[in-house]
């Protein structure tokens, strides 16, 4: 009887901190432009509610140059935003198929 009370204590613990650390769900967006040398990426995006921004079409910088590698204009995408400052940068970029 104890020792289940424990498993239930310790399950608690550990999953409260699991679930702070989960990462905020992923926006949906349309690629309007991709700029490889300025690392930037033309979005026409919905709600992005990690940043609290309503739908618009909007220029974003790239955390990595390496997400913008095979994307191109017109392609449904998913993706992770992080505000930093005044600036909006994706930090995940998935072409949706
Ligand atoms: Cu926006």
């Amino acid at each position: 009887m104890k020792s289940t009370l424990m498993i239930t204590a310790l399950a608690t613990l550990f999953s409260l901190p699991l679930q702070a650390a989960e990462p905020a769900p992923l926006s949906q967006g349309e690629v309007r432009k991709v700029d490889l040398a300025a690392q930037k990426i033309t979005l026409r995006h919905g709600p992005i509610a990690s940043v609290g921004m309503p739908p618009m079409t909007m220029v974003f910088e790239v955390g990595e140059p390496k997400l913008l590698e095979g994307v191109s204009g017109g392609e449904k995408v998913s993706f992770q935003v992080e505000q930093r400052g005044s600036r909006y940068v994706v930090t995940e970029l998935n072409v949706l198929k």
